[in-house]
């Protein structure tokens, strides 16, 4: 592998202080990286130093601290501003992470913009958070755009999907089950030839991928920060001004409001507009750090080291017998989830843990996606920027393990 990740990999281990540490008396192998990222020591010491030296509510004081405090809060949504390419600082809100930025769009655009009987398309293979929001519209109904056995979507089916009734597309850049990278500038250009707007769930793309959501022609775009290496509990959403500007406030609270009386409230301009009571300051400073480290790293390095590791363990998980994976799309990110032969995956991902690799099992928030194959759950690896073809060797040397176990 010529890549600057592989070439630095040490080094990079060495930022994430918990990869040196031994659990339950072993050395960890961190395979799910897609429910949430180490830590680099940047983002940790970060957090810290906020605590210790710059810890004032933001946008409510004259003091000197506080204006300190206002001053790196507004850096970071710069940060993430340039990180994903946004116009305009203010098209970015702070939210607790993706959930929250879609349930922020779902709460806002349903009252302003969804009556009973209109449309939400989404996909067949959406993480529960991009479903479950846009069916608490009132009235609203939400239709899948299916996909293929492999995990394709189905995106030919969009145009028949439309109706006059449609009112927004909300899809996932990139699968958390089965890896699909989904061709949303294409969805994009089809919803908008429509006037449909669209809502890109990038919290599995934007740790392991270039997003540009100008160059998409996003209209909105969510993401998490504990899945880039930042902290958790912040996120953010970003909205295309012109539709920001056209929906209602989410939450009420202090910070969102121009002026308040009984006789009516005026509400404060965006990005304030949608970020109502006290932000999580500290979070988006450590999200900045976290995005920093990242580019310092180089996304389009990560992405490349990350499809080697996709492949490499794809190709050896595959020399285990009776193992099927599920999502094999020609176009895919660093999550593998698989089934080996009768074996409960609860019962393989818990042997697997014994025998010192962390994945995930389960439904991972994507029923539709285990109705679609009839399963009840997966197991499944996640790789991040600091995983190595040695622990994708001893997640493949223990999965064997765990087979003949089961024989
Ligand atoms: N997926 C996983 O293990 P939050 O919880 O708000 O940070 O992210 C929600 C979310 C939304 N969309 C996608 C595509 C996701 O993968 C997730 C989170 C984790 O796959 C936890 S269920």
């Amino acid at each position: 592998m010529s890549n600057y990740i592989a070439e630095h990999i040490d080094e990079i281990r060495a930022d994430f202080p918990i990869l040196g540490e031994q659990v339950y008396g072993k050395p960890l192998v961190y395979l799910d990286n897609a429910a949430t990222t180490q830590k680099p020591r940047c983002v940790v010491e970060k957090i810290a130093a906020n605590y210790y030296k710059e810890n004032a509510n933001v946008h409510r004081g004259v003091h000197f601290l506080s204006q300190v405090a206002t001053e790196a809060h507004e850096d970071a949504r710069e940060t993430v501003r340039r990180f994903i390419n946004a116009k305009e600082r203010h098209e970015i809100i702070f939210t607790r992470g993706t959930t929250e930025a879609i349930n922020l769009v779902a709460s806002s655009f349903g009252r302003a913009k969804v009556q009973p009987g209109d449309e939400i398309l989404v996909t067949e293979m959406e993480h529960h958070s991009n479903i479950v929001p846009w069916q608490l519209i009132p009235g609203a109904v939400v239709k899948p755009i299916p996909f293929a056995e492999d995990g394709t979507l189905l995106v030919e089916q969009l145009e028949q999907l439309i109706t006059p009734k449609t009112k927004l597309v909300a899809c996932a850049q990139v699968s958390n089950t089965l890896g699909t990278i989904n061709p949303v500038a294409d969805i994009i250009k089809i919803a908008h030839s429509h006037g449909i707007p669209v809502l890109v769930d990038g919290a599995q793309s934007v740790p392991h991928t270039k997003v540009d959501v100008q160059a998409l022609d996003a209209d909105f775009f969510a993401f998490s920060g504990h899945k880039i290496y930042g902290p958790t509990g912040i996120g953010a959403l970003y909205g295309k001004e012109e539709w920001l500007e056209q929906l209602p406030p989410y939450q009420g609270g202090g910070d969102m409001i121009d002026r308040v009386a009984f006789a009516g409230t005026t509400y404060a301009a965006l990005p304030f507009k949608f970020e109502a009571g006290t932000p999580d300051f500290i979070g988006s400073t450590a999200l900045a750090e976290a995005l920093r480290y990242v580019e310092k790293l180089g996304v389009e390095n990560i992405a490349a080291y990350e499809h080697e590791l996709l492949t490499y363990a794809t190709e050896q998980l595959k020399t285990v017998d009776g193992l099927r994976i599920f999502g094999e799309s020609a176009q895919k990110s660093s999550v593998v989830s698989f089934l080996v032969g009768n074996i409960h995956p609860y019962d393989l991902g818990t042997i697997l843990d014994k025998l010192g690799v962390a994945v995930r099992t389960g439904h991972h928030c994507a029923q539709p996606v285990m109705d679609h194959f009839g399963i009840e759950g997966t197991v499944r690896a996640s790789f991040a920027l600091y995983n190595t073809k040695a622990e994708i060797d001893q997640l493949v040397t223990a999965v064997k393990r765990v087979a003949r176990m089961f024989k």
